[in-house]
């Protein structure tokens, strides 16, 4: 072998290997981490992928998904060109198309919609991802629809809801000033493992952790030094409990109650129900643990505390535990306060980076009105502080066609298994839609129903705008072409708001101007930033954030206090039966009847975080399905030994909705009584099980992580 294929084989850059370090970053997983990464590429093709070290987000770490990169994007299932459907709905038949026909199709089908009911009646839809959403926001009003609507219907949103209610606005963890983390439903390891060094600082500096959590994970074993393995959808009564003794025992910070609350007196007699014997019992924690609890986060401060995106808001129950637990913090004088919570307002696609820029006005300057969006009748708190439609209510409306039909959807990524009885959501879509496209890098199970099949582009074979924490905007490059025929999500929108002549200037002239529409003021241009390829720092971003904004400038709510109790939900008209207070319910309070209990004994989590999976996208990576071959559930080892399980055995899982099958493994993680399996796989959608009414009337979000069910073993023939 010669040096220089010796060079090759250990892929080292240089003009002697022809191999190419080019950079951009890895968008497999959450908008809010989205790593640098250095693609080193031969003769067009990517052979390696690694961290980017100067990265001032990633620092060259990258996690189990992002080292699969390569393997995602190369994936066989890829599509590879336009598609137009030639079987019936769902069968999974297609002919390639060429893009100026698939267009030609796409604009005359939404236009005859729009003629035939109205632009309502076409509903524009994204799945996960969100780098193409403030153009396709934009699209759905130019074209004269409200109903622009995405996966935030069951993601984060909830929390940000409850936050905007509470306080005004939402609050992260000062870990770098704080004493002691509560971290609630907090496991960095598996869901943002970029956040578990500030941990790891906090406790070498001395500072105390607090984990609350159902399962054993990661956090609990390496960082908690109190560890409560609670019952699930039951935060909320420990929450208010909590709020119980750090009155009782003199905890609380009334100083800053006084100054900066609101409803403290109705709040108290709310907590003043869950004395500590009542909380144990619900909860399932020793009376000592919650004690304990209680007293070093009101003790030692400042404390801050962990709010996760979806653990609580995926119980029917969870709005108001997330609201509970907020409380905590200005009850012990935390909110907005260094080493507590400090609001810190997002710069770009929710991610805070401390500056701004117009993205709101981008989306929202052209907002056609003149219709209810999807899911407004049922969802008053929803519909009034978000402006989208809520996506829970869409099978219920298809149906319906009521209070108007929703006759089109325009997809990009749109993944019905995200969403209750996915079967009865797709057969409506086959029913009802007079037209459906989607736009995908993989032929899923939601695009086989669609009219028309648009192939997307990854992370790596476009450019695209991000903001980073630190104060930095980036605009990546294309490391190679796009693969096949397939384009970037946002040249399509713009392609098409040019051949149906959309009336709009800024859409038709593409992604760039939009960009630099968008970020005029911040000092830097796409130019500008496309002539680096790391992250540039923003002239004039200020970072970190200030703690104190807030408390001295006036809460962002009706009383422009901290309200623990909601006069914007005291506003919503009374039949909803909205409780300002954050009052606590059982999370299982719609399935409590005797026959159901009885059928259902088992509490079913679905889709708590795990490093290797992310929603339904990359199950089928073949890299990351080794890592877990089987769609599995994790059963407790009491409940394995009294219904005969064992590892490796199948099992069928039933709810009042349907049946699915998967692998058990058996643990002493997860608590007895209680399953836990992920979400998203094809074979095994747990969302099948899943009522669509089994939803938190507050937020819309559907009852995820907790829902009845039961188990028993297949018996193979
Ligand atoms: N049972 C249960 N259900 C859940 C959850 C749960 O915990 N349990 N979690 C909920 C939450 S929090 C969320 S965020 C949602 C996630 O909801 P989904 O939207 O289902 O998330 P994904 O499956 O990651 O992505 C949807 C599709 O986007 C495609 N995609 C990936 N990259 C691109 C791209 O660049 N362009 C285009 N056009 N498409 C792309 C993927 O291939 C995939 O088919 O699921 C929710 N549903
Ligand atoms: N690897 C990976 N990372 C992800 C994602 C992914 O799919 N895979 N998804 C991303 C997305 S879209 C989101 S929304 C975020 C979600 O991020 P998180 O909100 O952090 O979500 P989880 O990891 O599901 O939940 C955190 C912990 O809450 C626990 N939990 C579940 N139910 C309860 C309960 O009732 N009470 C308590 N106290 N704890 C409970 C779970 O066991 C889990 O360990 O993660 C993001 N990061
Ligand atoms: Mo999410």
């Amino acid at each position: 072998m010669t040096e220089s294929e010796k060079k090759i084989r250990a892929k080292i850059p240089g003009e002697d290997t022809g191999i190419e370090v080019r950079r951009s970053l890895c968008a497999i997983c959450s908008p809010s981490h989205h790593c640098g990464v250095d693609c080193y590429v031969k003769d067009g093709k990517i052979i390696r992928v690694e961290g980017t070290p100067e990265h001032p987000y990633n620092h060259g770490k990258l996690c189990t998904k992002g080292s699969s990169l390569r393997n995602y994007v190369y994936r066989e299932d890829r599509i590879k060109t336009p598609l137009r459907r030639v079987g019936q709905r769902g069968e999974g038949k297609f002919e390639p198309i060429s893009w100026d026909e698939a267009y030609q199709i796409i604009a005359e089908n939404l236009n005859r919609v729009k003629e035939q009911y109205s632009a309502h009646s076409v509903a524009f839809f994204s799945g996960y991802c969100k780098w193409y959403r403030p153009i396709l926001h934009r699209m759905a009003h130019v074209f004269g629809s409200v109903n622009f609507g995405t996966d935030d219907s069951t993601c984060v949103t909830a929390k940000i809801l409850g936050d905007k209610v509470t306080a005004g606005c939402g609050a992260g963890p000062d870990m770098a000033h704080a004493r002691t983390f509560l971290g609630w439903n907090y496991d960095g390891y598996y869901s943002a493992h970029l956040s578990v060094a500030g941990v790891q600082k906090l406790k070498e500096r001395g500072g105390k952790v607090i984990i609350i959590d159902i399962r054993d994970t990661p956090a609990s074993k390496n960082l908690a030094d109190l560890f409560l393995k609670i019952n699930p959808g039951t935060d909320g009564a420990l929450a208010l409990g909590m709020a119980k003794l750090i009155i009782e025992n003199g905890w609380a910070d009334m100083d800053y109650v006084e100054k900066y609350t609101y409803g403290f007196d109705r709040y108290k007699a709310l907590a003043d129900q869950y004395p500590l014997d009542k909380v144990a019992e619900i909860t399932g924690l020793d009376a000592e643990k919650i004690l304990e609890a209680a007293r070093l986060y009101a003790t030692n401060g400042p404390a801050c505390t962990n709010y996760s995106a979806s653990a609580l808001v995926h119980h029917i129950n969870g709005f108001n535990a997330h609201r509970a637990i907020l409380c905590l913090s200005a009850l012990t004088g935390n909110f907005d306060r260094a080493g507590g919570n400090v609001p810190n307002p997002p710069t770009y696609l929710h991610k805070p980076a401390g500056f701004k820029v117009r993205e709101h006005e981008f989306r929202s300057d052209r907002y056609p009105g003149g219709q209810e969006r999807i899911g407004a009748e049922r969802f008053p708190l929803w519909n009034q502080l978000y402006d989208e439609f809520q996506a829970v209510d869409l099978l219920r409306q298809l149906e319906e066609g009521e209070p108007y039909p929703v006759k089109a959807i325009f997809g990009m990524g749109m993944n019905a298994k995200m969403l209750p009885e996915t079967d009865k959501l797709l057969a409506a879509m086959a029913e009802k839609l007079d037209f459906f496209v989607n736009t995908d890098l993989f032929m899923t199970l939601t695009c086989k129903y669609a009219d028309i099949v648009l192939p997307a582009c990854t992370s790596v074979e476009r450019g695209e705008l991000k903001a980073y924490q630190g104060g930095y905007l980036t605009y990546t490059r294309p490391v190679i072409p796009p693969l096949y025929e397939s384009r970037s999500d946002v040249d399509i929108l713009c392609d098409l708001a040019r051949v149906m002549d959309l009336d709009d200037g800024l859409l038709k002239q593409g992604y760039e101007a939009c960009m630099d529409w968008i970020i005029d003021g911040c000092g830097l241009t796409v130019a500008d930033l496309k002539a680096s390829d790391l992250p540039v720092k923003v002239p004039v971003a200020k970072w970190p954030a200030e703690a104190g904004k807030v408390l001295s400038g006036g809460f962002k709510t009706p009383t422009g206090k901290f309200e623990f109790y909601s006069e914007t939900i005291a506003a919503i008209d009374p039949r909803y039966g909205l409780d300002p207070l954050p009052v606590y319910t059982d999370s299982l309070a719609d399935q409590n009847d005797p026959e159901t209990r009885e059928k259902y004994p088992f509490y079913l989590c679905t889709g708590a975080r795990l490093a290797h999976a992310l929603h339904s996208r990359i199950h089928e990576t073949p890299w990351l399905r080794s890592l877990r071959p089987d769609p599995t559930v994790e059963v407790h080892t009491a409940d394995a030994a009294r219904l005969g399980l064992k590892d490796g055995d199948r099992a069928a899982l039933s709810s009042p909705y349907g049946e699915i099958r998967m692998v058990v493994k058996v643990t002493s993680k997860v608590k007895e009584g209680v399953l836990m399996t992920l979400h998203g796989y094809t074979e095994a959608n747990v969302n099948e099980l899943i009522g669509r009414n089994h939803v938190d009337p507050y937020s819309g979000f559907p009852g995820f992580k907790g829902m009845r069910c039961n188990i028993s073993k297949i018996q193979e023939a």
